[in-house]
């Protein structure tokens, strides 16, 4: 799409002499190369002048291309000698490993470390070598970096501003917001508004109580001036020329949704490590997300590059950039979802099914500290807000899906008088007026890799003692002569574990040792069956678990009926199959 020619970015630059670019060809300064060390430098978490770049440069907005500006003071920092400087790793004396112990429970990664390292350091450009001379177009929309936080340590928290400030173009950083969650820490009150009174493109929003990631994002969406929202955790460091070709894709098409490569701030020694390429983002039953290669195959086939965006199923969630309008034309996020979790999955079904896309833009890279637990208090159970959270999004996107997330070890979510999940009607609402397509298009056309079997198995159910099958009869059961082609003996064995023919299911009736046909419903335990619904395993049980786990359903020979026995696992009359079986 791109017009050929570098037309003239010119940029107006203030006393300042801090901009180091490799593109010096179309940057019309000269680069500072910044060897002499800085007086400043013993106090890492002070600002200096060179990290002031807020106005540095206005940008003539025209309708041309130029190569992507690598933007970065950082290349040659102000102090080449520092701790943890161009993103090597520390290993501290074993003296200190007292104080890191001390302090890991702040962030759980290395706090103590992270305090000695430079705010503004430097760190190896990753991208893939095209990168630095492709081309965007000159007028990219603007953007609103949204940062929120809860009790985020202090030096992650600038290390992420400062790589904003200082490795985004100043025309398209519109400002940055730092939405803090209702944090506890004194240090992110004024001193952080002192902080960050240094730097005009920065603005705090304070949240008058502990909303969530989800609705604190939203609460600076709410007062963003760009034209595009663009998310961080607030752990990060920005890479070289990381937004323009996410700022890129917007601008070829709004429907589109960037993200960048996450790559991986190491949470002890504080190295920056380059990720491989071609990852994407996917999610394993029950809505569980995950990284994936793409196949050889997939790549040759479509004749991928390294720099080529990489269609992604789901997004990882904190971290992409959305076109401001369409963010809520899809109607934003779920603001019913609390705290954490679930979100991205949410945003990334709604973007796919409502007409957008995801992708994951080699040429941006963003280091992200991955922590092994969440540094900060849940209101409630961390483990019932998210699942509760992915509940919603089941209930809202799945359609007839939502079986196989429930039926992944969620049963219990089904029981509604035990888990609340809200009220969804607004969701759905939205996903009617949006016109979205249905979950089955998804899979078939985003997400094709997905193993999704509708039920574990159905089919015919041969008992092996009784070499007949299953039938229903005028609301009863029975056995008769197997036979394909009779509706009545046609069951499956559904994600609830359901034993199931239309809208009925089997029901163990313990008191008089025998079975009867209900109408099923998830929620009730007593109608699971356990069976282990293997594609290897020939013939297997139906365990009534909830009656107790030695309790078999059985075949009796004497008249064809059904009833239930202690499992004998050598009773072949507690033996059944089913024509197919879609589970490994
Ligand atoms: O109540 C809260 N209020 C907040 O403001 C909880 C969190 N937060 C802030 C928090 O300070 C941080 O800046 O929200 C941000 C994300 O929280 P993290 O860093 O604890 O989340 P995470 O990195 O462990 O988890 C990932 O999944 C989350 C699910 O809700 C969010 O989508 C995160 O943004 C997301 N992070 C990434 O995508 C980075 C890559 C991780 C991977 C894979
Ligand atoms: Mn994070």
């Amino acid at each position: 799409h791109l017009e050929q020619g570098v037309a003239e970015v010119k940029l107006a630059i203030n006393e300042t002499k801090s901009i180091k670019s490799e593109s010096k060809d179309i940057l019309p300064f000269k680069a500072n190369s910044h060897q002499e060390p800085n007086k400043e430098q013993k106090e890492p978490l002070k600002p200096t002048a060179d990290l002031r770049m807020g106005n540095l440069a206005t940008a003539v907005r025209k309708s041309g291309v130029h190569k992507v500006l690598s933007l970065d003071v950082t290349h040659a920092p102000r102090d080449p000698n520092a701790v943890g400087q161009f993103g090597r790793g520390v290993i501290l004396p074993s003296s200190e490993d007292g104080e890191v112990r001390k302090r890991w429970d702040e962030g759980h990664f290395n706090v103590y470390l992270s305090d000695q390292i430079p705010v503004d350091r430097a760190i190896p450009d990753t991208r893939p070598e095209v990168c630095s001379q492709a081309v965007v177009h000159d007028d990219l929309p603007s953007t609103s970096v949204i940062f929120c936080f809860v009790d985020e340590v202090w030096s992650t928290l600038l290390r992420s501003v400062h790589s904003v400030l200082n490795r985004s173009p100043p025309h398209l950083l519109k400002e940055i917001i730092l939405v803090d969650d209702f944090s506890t820490k004194d240090y992110l009150k004024e001193p952080l508004d002192k902080y960050m009174s240094q730097f005009p493109k920065v603005r705090i929003v304070r949240l008058k109580e502990r909303q969530g990631l989800i609705r604190a994002r939203l609460a600076g969406a709410a007062v963003a001036k760009g034209e595009v929202l663009t998310f961080l955790d607030s752990h990060v460091e920005c890479n070289v020329g990381w937004l323009e070709p996410l700022l890129e894709r917007i601008y070829l098409d709004r429907r589109k949704v960037p993200c960048p490569v996450i790559e991986v701030i190491n949470d002890k020694d504080m190295s920056y490590m380059l990720i491989d390429n071609f990852q994407r983002g996917i999610f394993k039953w029950p809505l569980v997300f995950g990284w994936n290669a793409l196949s050889e195959d997939y790549i040759r086939k479509h004749n991928m590059t390294v720099s080529d965006p990489i269609r992604c199923p789901v997004m990882a969630g904190g971290l992409f950039s959305i076109d401001k309008n369409y963010f809520y034309e899809l109607g934003t996020y779920d603001s019913g979802l609390d705290v954490w979790g679930g979100e991205n999955m949410e945003i990334s079904f709604k973007i796919w099914m409502c007409g957008g896309e995801i992708e994951i833009i080699p040429c941006s890279r963003v280091g992200h500290i991955f922590r092994g637990q969440n540094p900060y208090s849940f209101p409630k159970d961390r483990q019932k807000t998210v699942e509760r959270n992915l509940a919603r999004v089941a209930e809202v996107w799945l359609d007839e899906y939502k079986d196989l997330f429930y039926g992944h070890g969620y049963h219990h979510l089904l029981d509604r008088s035990v888990i609340d999940i809200g009220n969804l009607t607004e969701q759905i609402e939205l996903r009617q007026k949006l016109k979205c397509k249905n979950f089955k298009w998804y899979l078939e056309n985003v997400y094709p890799e997905l193993d999704a079997p509708l039920v574990k198995a159905e089919g015919l159910v041969f008992n092996q003692g009784l070499r007949k099958c299953l039938t229903m009869f005028k609301g009863s059961l029975s056995f008769e002569t197997c036979d394909l082609n009779k509706q009545s003996q046609h069951f499956s064995y559904t994600w609830m574990r359901h034993i199931r023919q239309g809208d009925l299911c089997i029901a163990p009736q313990p008191n008089v040792n025998s079975l009867s046909l209900v109408s099923c419903d998830g929620a009730k335990p007593e109608l699971r069956w356990f069976h282990r619904s293997s594609k290897s395993t020939v013939v297997d049980h139906f365990i009534a678990e909830f009656v107790s786990h030695h309790t078999c359903l059985e075949a009796e020979s004497r008249d064809d009926s059904l009833r239930l026995s202690p499992c004998d696992s050598n009773n072949s009359f507690q033996k059944w199959q089913f024509t197919h079986y879609y589970v490994q």
